[in-house]
């Protein structure tokens, strides 16, 4: 078949095409240039956290590859860069005293982002609390809302005039609840009532900084990252719909419909008894102020009973059991237009932990299974596109091999491979053929849809 139009799947002019990345997960140099402890610090060294017993000390060490690594993705032709700033690196206590070596090093990056014609996407968290405030009871307390404010007010002040684009949480879901009610990550607390007093005080401080980048960035394109698992209901028994109701509700709308001025979900609030006390007269408001874009990170979906999540039959799953299953994306986005209709949607995060284990003779991991889960969900992106949802980009998670959190260094989720002896990176075939498909702005449509091998996830043996 010649490529036509039905076989080349096009994105519109314009469209943004870029990876992502986070703070503790790549740039080590944990005690170097005046950075102070995270959470992550404390969790990791915390024997029993981490599967593989790791930590994010040295991870990829960009803090010191940072030039080579903005060079690797200009030759990737990246529109777009997405990276977290670490709280303690520019305010080591989370209050008061600034370190100015930490907002060099962004300042530099920035610089070298802008250089190489990359647009930085700088996210003001991605879950590496300052120590300090967590000892002051994290996000449970309010006053780390407020402390979120003056920080990016410090960060913006010195970026804003170069850096419009700006996200203020990555997936307040997975900090409120894998951080304080099932503990699996950091600070590792476990109660569901802390939990949704960190949940609100996480969106009031998204709230907060959009007011500060508001005022110092005249054009900001501002938002927040959210994360979402669809869901569907495993049976018709009343038992499965209510489970699937309060599950979507949690992983699916706890903080979007604040975020679009409807508060809170209450049939689950009440469910959890949550009195709702935190939420203060004025909150919801702060919270619903209108934000440029939702970046929306999808992973998986989730089919939920009475009894928990349920893995369909011969489902393909990827190295952490995750159900691969594109379609799920473009319901989600069409969902999300239909019910909220916020101005534009980029998918801030979307990629897969693969066995990596095929190699070239040349040594190039050959990994068609993520290259073809890419490609399903840019295909999935572009029907969304077709049908009115305005999707201006998409991030691929993640552009390097990293410490996925609790995992560690296990699942690998990067289209460039990091060798953890040397830290040489080395593009995978999945980094080539994204770098074509952003040359084409778009691909050759694939005859027959990729098949998965349904892949037996790794023991977590913590
Ligand atoms: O690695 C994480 C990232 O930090 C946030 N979103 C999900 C990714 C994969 O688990």
């Amino acid at each position: 078949m010649s490529m036509n139009e039905s076989t080349f799947v096009s994105f519109p002019e314009g469209f943004n095409w870029g990876a992502a990345t986070s703070s503790y997960q790549i740039e080590g140099a944990a005690t170097s240039g005046g950075r102070g402890p995270s959470i992550w610090d404390t969790f990791s060294a915390d024997p029993g956290r981490i599967a593989d017993r790791s930590t994010g000390a040295i991870a990829c060490d960009h803090y010191n590859h940072y030039r080579s690594d903005v060079a690797l993705m200009k030759d990737l032709g990246l529109h777009t860069y997405r990276f977290s700033i670490a709280w303690p690196r520019v305010i080591p206590e989370g209050v008061g005293a600034v370190n100015g070596e930490g907002l060099d090093f962004y300042d530099r990056l920035v610089d070298e982002l802008l250089e190489a014609n990359i647009t930085p996407m700088p996210t003001l968290y991605h879950w590496d609390l300052p120590q300090a405030l967590e000892d002051k009871n994290g996000w449970v307390s309010r006053d780390t809302a407020h402390a979120f404010g003056d920080y990016t007010e410090v960060v913006v002040s010195r970026l804003g005039d170069r850096v419009n684009t700006w996200a203020t949480l990555n997936e307040p879901f997975v900090s409120a609840n894998h951080g304080y009610v099932t503990g699996e990550h950091a600070p590792g607390r476990t109660s569901m009532l802390d939990g949704m007093a960190a949940s609100h005080h996480l969106m009031l401080a998204h709230g907060f900084a959009m007011e500060r980048i508001r005022s110092i960035v005249t054009n900001a394109n501002a938002g927040i990252v959210l994360n979402f698992t669809p869901t569907e209901v495993a049976s018709n028994d009343p038992a499965d719909i209510e489970a699937e109701r309060h599950v979507d509700n949690l992983e699916n709308r706890w903080y979007i419909d604040p975020l679009a001025g409807n508060g809170y979900p209450s049939e689950t609030a009440e469910y959890y008894q949550w009195d709702q006390s935190e939420v203060l007269d004025g909150d919801l408001a702060v919270i619903s102020a209108p934000i440029d874009f939702l970046g929306v990170n999808y992973y998986t979906r989730s089919v939920v009973s009475s009894d928990g999540n349920e893995l369909p039959d011969g489902a393909p799953v990827n190295t952490m059991g995750w159900e691969l299953h594109p379609p799920s994306l473009g319901r989600l986005l069409r969902w999300l237009h239909s019910t909220y209709d916020f101005p534009s949607y980029t998918i801030t995060e979307n990629g897969c932990p693969m066995p990596d284990d095929v190699r070239s003779t040349t040594g190039q991991i050959l990994d068609d299974d993520r290259l073809g889960f890419v490609r399903d969900h840019l295909i999935e992106v572009h029907a969304a596109i077709e049908d009115g949802v305005p999707v201006s980009g998409y991030m691929v998670w993640s552009l390097f091999d990293n410490f996925e959190w609790a995992w560690g260094y296990g699942p690998t989720f990067g289209i460039v491979e990091i060798d953890w002896e040397t830290l040489e990176r080395r593009l995978k075939k999945s980094a080539d053929w994204y770098s074509s498909a952003i040359a084409a702005n778009g691909f050759a449509r694939p005859e027959t849809p990729t098949t998965y091998k349904p892949w037996v996830s790794f023991e977590q043996n913590w």
